[in-house]
């Protein structure tokens, strides 16, 4: 739990040609019993999963979030639909440099339809032997959307639906209060095999 304090509304106004995109995200500064920090909401509803990570088919989200940012921990609550025989587990999304993937619905080996997967709270990403996520110079964090599993080059395989949306959190100073893990799903750096 923390309490609002003043929201700051950022106007990032990149626009960029597809598959890159942009969105305008909203910092609202937080601060709770154990430090302070900014939860940053990101908004991926819309994006869809073509291809292997990496592919020129896939596309990109780029997020402001502030100049070399430090990203501590991660919440979402998102919503999948797959296409075709393509799974939900095979639905990836990379943070930065790709060192973080989250795959939501890790462990459905199945197709899903409108598919609800939430973290039931933050996650500390150093709770889960995981690196912070290191923010560049030019201030945006950027996500690729990725299949683990590919099943048809060119072609979208899952797509996150209305009201999916990534939280990040980022310290208002160099030292974090303690957030607490509320949840262990999902956050993997690994691939699937068929
Ligand atoms: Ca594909
Ligand atoms: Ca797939």
């Amino acid at each position: 739990m923390y309490k609002l304090i003043t929201p700051i509304a950022l106007a990032a106004s990149s626009v960029l040609a597809n598959p890159i995109l942009t969105h305008n995200p909203s910092m609202v500064p937080g601060i709770d019993n154990t430090g302070a920090f900014c939860a940053v909401v990101l908004d991926i509803s819309g994006y869809e999963s073509i291809d292997n990570q990496g592919s020129p088919n896939n596309q990109i989200a780029e997020f402001f979030v502030g100049p070399f940012q430090d990203i501590f921990a991660i919440e979402w609550d998102v919503n999948l639909t797959t296409i075709g025989g393509s799974w939900a587990e095979e639905a990836a999304i990379s943070f930065g440099g790709g060192d973080v993937v989250l795959t939501p619905g890790f462990r459905d080996s199945f197709p899903v339809t409108n598919a609800n997967y939430s973290s039931d709270g933050i996650v500390n990403l150093q709770d889960q032997g995981l690196p912070n996520i290191l923010v560049g110079s030019d201030g945006y964090l950027r996500l690729e959307f990725f299949e683990t599993f590919d099943d048809a080059e060119g072609e979208t395989d899952a797509i996150w639906l209305d009201g999916s949306t990534i939280t990040v959190y980022t310290p208002l100073w160099p030292t974090p209060g303690t957030t607490s893990a509320l949840a262990f799903a999902g956050l993997i750096a690994s691939r699937r095999r068929r």
